[in-house]
């Protein structure tokens, strides 16, 4: 048997909170276990977690019950576990080297920068899953240009190949899977944006992301919990 670290991700089978942490375990090649949990729908409509709030949630021995979590089963047996989800990130930022350079001043330039997108990825919540989606929409698309904005400008007056410099960091990782979000929404979203665009398309041709978005553990949507407004379902 491998005397090695086995890691187990759980999460619902969406991707809204935990595409970021697949992410940097594909790209780095780490094995893991993905733990897929779905929501179910009772008769009169209602939404339960199902299986992990009736057999997980507070038999795992995590000390702040919630999903996504994250579980090293080390060689000799014994388990490092967390929850939260940014928690869970920078953890791997630091055990796979994607905090910057080793600067205190880089790796805060990877926070702010991971910190802009999530602000984006939050209003993507706030976006799609209250009812009325259809009528955000247009409102929405100038909100996120605000900060797509900064991002292209930023890309431009540093001329690096990645966000925070010629390295791929934590903040490429937060931010690919939100653009992607939002282009499922707005396929012309990033018309305007060119730096941003080969951004993108550059993340994605990365042979080993290359190789997860076409593997059928990759999944365009759903992206959201079932009852959202809007990215719930498959399409
Ligand atoms: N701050 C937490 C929030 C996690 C959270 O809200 N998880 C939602 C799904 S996105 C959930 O249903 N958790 C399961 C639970 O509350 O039992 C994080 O970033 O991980």
């Amino acid at each position: 048997m491998e005397n090695k670290t086995e890691i187990t991700v759980g999460y619902f089978k969406v991707r809204i909170y935990v595409e970021h942490i697949k992410l940097v375990l594909e790209c780095k090649q780490i094995p893991y276990t993905f733990e897929g949990y779905i929501k179910e729908q009772l008769p009169d409509g209602r939404w339960l977690g199902g299986e992990w709030y009736l057999n997980k949630k507070n038999s795992m021995g995590l000390d702040f019950p919630n999903m996504p979590y994250y579980i090293e089963k080390r060689p000799d047996g014994s388990e490092f576990k967390m929850t939260e989800s940014m928690a869970i990130f920078r953890h791997l930022g630091r055990k796979f080297s994607l905090y910057g350079d080793g600067s205190l001043e880089h790796a805060a330039l990877v926070d702010m920068l991971m910190d802009v997108a999530l602000e984006l990825r939050f209003m993507f919540v706030d976006l799609t899953y209250p009812p009325g989606f259809a009528q955000r929409k247009a409102e929405y698309l100038i909100r996120a240009q605000g900060k797509l904005d900064n991002f292209e400008k930023f890309l431009n007056k540093n001329g690096t190949k990645w966000l925070a410099g010629n390295e791929i960091t934590l903040a490429d990782f937060m931010l690919w899977p939100v653009l992607d979000f939002y282009q499922l929404i707005y396929p012309d979203f990033l018309t305007g944006y060119p730096k941003l665009k080969e951004f993108k398309e550059q993340f994605s041709a990365i042979p080993q992301i290359a190789a997860y978005l076409s593997s059928d553990k990759f999944s365009s949507l759903p992206i959201n919990s079932p009852y959202a407004d809007w990215g719930g379902q498959k399409v």
